[in-house]
């Protein structure tokens, strides 16, 4: 049994696990910078020890500080949210040769999912559908061109190392492919310190779908259905919703089994997500393998009416899945409120909050950090609250965003609320017609 959780983390996501292990009576200790003194996350933890300086590497990802932190607390566990220590596998290896409980998967499944390439190349074998390229890395210009040849262009250069859309590159015909090949490989070395190209065939149309799911450390694995997320900007989610307006029974249960199969064959446990493109005709190709808490869970939680923190503890600490998998029974969405102007290219606008309401009422949770007088650091994302309504139907889900957004008031910086408010009330969103590159089609004031 787990006795005490670090929290290594900040914003939103420490909040929302602070109140999973209140609920599961589990004391917690939050780590800090010196920038976030004043943040709720080290208000409402139980012990709190400053770990660095502002910077994120100088503090929520100084792999020392953070071991020393939790020995210090006798916390015997450690919980990564998403984002800086969540899908590093080395600070997993080390948090094992401490004792210390990492609430998340194993090393082994991070690594092998890690590496994009290796990750395909193990679906593949798990019957997963992929999307037709390379076998494994590409070499030289000569070998990229011959797989060119047999899949036909266009097609993306992709980093092994990459992920979330860094280090990919769209080549048209051979003579964009010489420069292109050398470049992207000099681009991921420099990003990732590793140099190593694969190909897929482009992909059009497509929209992103992911499933969640759920793994226990005794092998069992089930998945809990799917979220659309194809409303991005730049490989930002903006929007995410559960299930998907085109999702079918038959659709779901292929891409659910496919997803655990998936899951299975790198024995993994805790939460997951497996990303898929969806075309036109709803074939649906592996992406990538996201081994972590998402952003975007609480969409699962409120469709399905669970707690996917507190699952993800209580697998940690080695209990067994307790909950059965389920077809959706609400219609949830979920609008990313970011410390950005919308009319100004969705530029970041740290300051303070001069004034703020939170919407409310049935249907309504607000997942966020932010207070009156709070002031938002430039240091770290821009994500200050997470909007998400449920209702029985998608468009009362909506329907009651769009109060929810009236009703947001945050006074004092610019945020993405004006975005949202168009996207609720545009036909081609209320219809459901988006794919992955709706946003960039469009102009979102002139809707
Ligand atoms: C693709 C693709 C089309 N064809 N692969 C971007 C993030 C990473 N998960 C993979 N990505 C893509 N891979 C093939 N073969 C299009 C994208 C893509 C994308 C995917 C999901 C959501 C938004 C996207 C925006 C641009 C490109």
């Amino acid at each position: 049994m787990i006795k005490k959780i670090l929290i290594a983390n900040r914003g939103e996501i420490a909040l929302r696990i602070i109140r999973a292990c209140k609920e599961l009576k589990i004391p917690t200790v939050a780590i800090y910078s010196t920038a976030d003194k004043t943040s709720l996350h080290v208000r409402f933890a139980d012990e709190v020890v400053c770990v660095g300086p502002p910077s994120g590497k100088d503090s929520y990802l100084n792999i020392p500080s953070i071991i020393a932190a939790a020995q210090i607390t006798n916390a015997d566990a450690i919980h990564p949210g998403y984002g800086f220590m969540a899908e590093n596998d080395s600070f997993v290896d080390i948090c094992n040769a401490c004792g210390i409980t990492f609430v998340g998967p194993s090393a082994d499944s991070i690594r092998r999912m890690g590496n994009k390439s290796v990750a395909k190349e193990t679906m593949r074998n798990a019957s997963v559908p992929v999307v037709p390229g390379s076998d494994g890395i590409v070499n030289s210009e000569k070998e990229a061109k011959k797989i060119a040849k047999e899949i036909g262009y266009p097609i993306l250069l992709k980093a092994v190392a990459g992920g979330g859309g860094k280090g990919m590159r769209l080549v048209n015909d051979d003579a964009e492919l010489d420069k292109a090949f050398s470049m992207t490989r000099y681009e991921a070395e420099s990003a990732f310190n590793n140099p190593d190209l694969y190909i897929e065939k482009l992909v059009t149309g497509s929209r992103h779908i992911e499933i969640q799911i759920l793994g226990d450390k005794h092998g069992n694995i089930i998945h809990l259905n799917e979220r659309e997320c194809s409303i991005q900007r730049r490989h930002q989610k903006l929007i995410e919703e559960a299930p998907s307006p085109i999702m079918t029974t038959e659709l779901r249960s292929a891409m659910g089994t496919a997803a655990v199969r998936g899951a299975m064959a790198v024995d993994y446990y805790g939460p997951g997500t497996i990303e898929f493109l969806v075309d036109n005709d709803r074939n649906f190709y592996f992406m990538e393998m996201n081994t972590r808490i998402q952003v975007e869970h609480p969409v699962t939680e409120e469709s399905l009416d669970i707690d996917l923190i507190k699952e993800q503890i209580k697998i940690a600490s080695g209990e067994k899945l307790t909950i059965e998998a389920h077809e959706p029974k609400m219609h949830a969405i979920e609008c990313r409120i970011n410390a950005e102007d919308p009319y100004n290219d969705f530029r970041p606008n740290p300051g303070t909050i001069e004034s703020l309401h939170f919407p409310g009422g049935h249907g309504v949770r607000v997942d966020s950090h932010i207070y009156t007088g709070y002031t938002i650091p430039p240091y770290y994302d821009s994500l200050v609250a997470k909007l998400i309504t449920f209702a029985p139907t998608r468009d009362g889900a909506i329907a009651k965003m769009q109060l929810a957004l009236e009703e947001f008031v945050i006074e004092g910086i610019k945020t993405t609320i004006p975005f949202h408010l168009k996207m609720m009330q545009n036909p081609d969103f209320i219809a459901g017609n988006i794919d992955t590159k709706y946003l960039e089609r469009i102009d979102w004031k002139s809707l």
